[in-house]
């Protein structure tokens, strides 16, 4: 019997690879090359499923370019680069990578946050540049994070992950925006207080954004927004590049309208805006909030169990479009 082919269309571990290789016929990417789109899509002929990352874009063109390919599994939460519409319109499964992220994303919007209003990459940078001479008594003075208020927009599993670790943890007073409340039992479970976006904004000392990217959720914080915020406020994106209008929050670094930035995620990434490279006030990581190596095995292990199951007709695991079968 012919076995399914599935194109793995970037780098993973060799062991996730050699699972897929029990079920299908497999062509991988192990030197992690960049495909363009018309190589993408040339390596999908005659493929059922695909292992993507969050940067393979799937869309109508290459639907319409790939007729045999029934799934597309996400190795991420985030499926912002699959067209869900254009998969449904031709019967294309999507799945994403849920739940088996949470706390550790959690765990770095947090790291994110206390680097970010302690001021940690900015002063190693400056003990690194030999510039330690003496200790003065407002070196590097940061914004306290135990007791302050933490505002949270968007509370789905990771931003109440990041809710429980400030009220529990830290002491933190916490309130956050979301489309919908949460239940009261949730809302307990975080110490949490539902608020608008425009209170949470005025109040919070520390602003927290994990909401999904869509057209709606973009620019969710540009110029307008970060006025309303405090002076001495910090502003943290874990969520996707686009949720920020990132010129305008360089703007607003460099003026010091807002004390300081912690930011995982860009507008389109891997590059980042220029302007945000030359202000001291941001701590600046490479997209990297679910980065160890059990969340990324998890992650990887969920896509393959995504491609594994649906192609063997068993239903996908995850499907984030409405469940076809083989
Ligand atoms: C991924 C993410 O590492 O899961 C998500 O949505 O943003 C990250 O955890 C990234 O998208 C690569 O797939």
């Amino acid at each position: 019997m012919n076995r399914p082919k599935v194109l793995v269309a970037r780098a993973i571990f060799p062991e996730t690879i050699a699972r897929l290789e029990e079920h299908f016929e497999v062509e991988s990417n192990p030197n992690d090359e960049s495909w363009s789109k018309a190589e993408l899509i040339a390596r999908l002929q005659g493929k059922q499923g695909v292992f993507t990352t969050g940067s393979e874009r799937i869309d109508a063109e290459l639907l319409d370019a790939c007729p045999l390919l029934k799934i597309c599994a996400n190795m991420a939460v985030g499926y912002n680069n699959f067209d869900v519409d254009a998969m449904v319109a031709h019967g294309v499964v999507g799945t994403n990578a849920p739940d088996v992220l949470t706390e550790t994303t959690a765990d770095f919007g947090f790291a994110l946050l206390m680097a970010t209003a302690r001021r940690v990459t900015e002063s190693e940078h400056f003990l690194r540049a030999g510039q330690w001479t003496k200790w003065s008594y407002d070196m590097f003075s940061g914004s306290d994070i135990h007791g302050s208020t933490l505002g949270i927009i968007g509370m789905g599993r990771i931003g109440q992950g990041i809710a429980k670790r400030g009220a529990h943890g830290f002491g933190m007073k916490v309130i956050y925006h979301n489309r919908s409340r949460l239940d009261a039992a949730l809302e307990a479970d975080c110490k949490a207080s539902y608020v608008s976006k425009e209170a949470l904004l005025q109040t919070a000392d520390h602003v927290v954004l994990v909401v999904p990217y869509s057209a709606a959720s973009h620019h969710t914080i540009g110029a307008a927004e970060i006025a309303l915020m405090k002076p001495t406020a910090t502003l943290i994106n874990i969520a996707r590049g686009g949720i920020v209008d990132d010129a305008a929050l360089a703007v607003a670094l460099k003026e010091k309208r807002i004390a300081a930035a912690g930011l995982d995620v860009f507008e389109g990434e891997p590059k980042v805006h220029p302007d945000l490279l030359a202000v001291p006030n941001v701590v600046l990581t490479p997209h990297i909030a679910s980065a160890t190596v059990p969340t990324r095995r998890a992650m990887a292990d969920l896509a393959a169990d995504n491609l594994i199951s649906f192609l063997t007709g068993k239903g996908p695991k995850t499907p984030v479009t409405p469940v076809l079968t083989a």
